[in-house]
């Protein structure tokens, strides 16, 4: 083997590494990772997710400080069913809660809903939302 072939399968070998690296992220359920969306410590990752009718998003928080998945009021489409991490009814019920310490998702801890109904849902974090710790859920049909 010369040297310029050694040099192009080492560059299709990066490629295929970033590649696999990329799923992990992009795909709900995706096959190497166990969370469709990371917390960093001040953001989601990816800030949003594209899944079908019935599927379930985890959230793993993968950074050192406590966040929460806190749906907004005005942010579920219709007929879509509120959602946040302490399964509260509501978010002014969350956010009262998170006052109260109750409601977070501490370093390594995940949480997960399943979507029932098709539309975007947006959501937030409680104690980082002011950093714009926001995200969104697309359900598709
Ligand atoms: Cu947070």
């Amino acid at each position: 083997m010369n040297r310029r072939s050694v040099l192009a399968s080492g560059a299709l070998a990066t490629a295929g590494a970033l590649s696999g690296c990329l799923a992990v992220f992009n795909s709900a359920g995706g096959a190497s990772g166990d969370y469709d969306v990371g917390m960093s410590d001040s953001a989601f990752e990816p800030a949003t997710v594209t899944v079908s009718v019935g599927d379930t998003v985890v959230w793993k928080n993968t950074s050192g400080r406590s966040h929460t998945v806190t749906a907004y009021d005005t942010g579920i489409p219709e007929g879509g069913a509120y959602f946040a991490s302490g399964e509260f009814a509501d978010e002014q019920a969350a956010r009262d809660a998170w006052q109260r310490g109750a409601g977070g998702i501490v370093s390594g801890d995940t949480y997960e809903h399943t979507f029932e109904t098709a539309g975007e849902f947006q959501y937030f974090c409680i104690p980082h939302e002011r950093q714009s710790m926001v995200g969104s859920v697309v359900v598709e049909d």
